[in-house]
């Protein structure tokens, strides 16, 4: 049988209708290999199309009203993408943009919503076929929403457990980050990436040295904003708290670090 499967492997979108293979098998390594237009030939529908049934693995499903949502893909959770409403608490980092809740616990097979209260976000995995450390299950593809419209939400369901890491693609420079922690987790299935957070992008000093090095008249630069590492290595993230507490507010981030600018500052 295996050999069956190497030969039809090439010609697979040309025999749909004698093809021996067992869906419900291929499934599973197609979405562990990302081949998002391959998982789309057997339902008719196109690469690029959105199944009114299905959320893709890549690419979710997008809809411009929440009232949209078919019955069957109704979410099990919601993250809100949203804006700061007003300036920051004193100490506080210049929070523009933020998930909220920032950390979030779910089951296998949870839909989570992310709505688009406010305009130009993506969710987007941490994941090294986009250009950063894989900060996601391995099985996990390389998935993001597109930019939804404002009032809009895309939903993703999360099959693999394990610690899951996004952030929004616009926002990223400014500390957007989240963290989704996939079923029940001890400590000794903690993926190793949560060690390696030197690899998350600190944005933070790499800016305030550019702007310093280009501009004639900067000489100092402070980066007002959280930086994704902040965010990320805040214990507020910890994925034990995170199951404890089930959701965290994006609020608990600016506090802890507020509080820890304010013990380490000595001058
Ligand atoms: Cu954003």
């Amino acid at each position: 049988m295996s050999s069956e499967e190497d030969a039809t492997d090439t010609e697979e979108s040309n025999d749909e209708s004698t093809t021996p293979w067992p869906t419900f098998e291929r499934r599973p390594l197609l979405k562990a290999l990302g081949v998002g237009a391959a998982l789309s030939l057997g339902s008719g529908v196109g690469a690029g199309e959105q199944d009114e049934d299905e959320i893709h693995p890549m690419y979710g499903y997008s809809v411009q009203d929440p009232s949209e949502i078919p019955e069957r893909l109704q979410p099990d959770h919601e993250v809100d993408l949203a804006a700061a409403e007003g300036p920051p608490e004193p100490g506080e980092p210049v929070s523009f943009f933020f998930f909220d809740p920032v950390g979030l616990h779910v089951q296998s097979g949870d839909i989570v919503q992310f709505t688009f209260s406010t305009p130009d976000h993506t969710v987007t995995a941490y994941h090294e076929a986009i250009g950063f450390q894989h900060r996601v299950p391995d099985e996990a593809p390389p998935f993001s929403s597109p930019i939804v419209t404002a009032g809009g939400a895309w939903l993703y369901r999360f099959d693999t457990e394990g610690v899951y890491d996004l952030y929004c693609g616009p926002h990223h420079i400014l500390g957007m980050v989240m963290r989704i922690v996939v079923g029940d987790l001890d400590e000794s299935e903690y993926p190793a990436y949560l060690e390696t957070t030197e690899e998350i992008p600190p944005f933070g000093e790499e800016f305030e040295n550019i702007l310093v090095q280009f501009s004639d008249e900067t000489e100092t630069v402070e980066w007002v904003f959280p930086t994704p590492r902040e965010v990320l290595t805040a214990s507020a993230l910890d994925p034990g708290r995170i199951q404890t507490e089930g959701s965290v507010p994006y609020r608990a981030v600016p506090e802890e670090l507020a509080a820890g600018s304010a013990e380490t500052t000595t001058h």
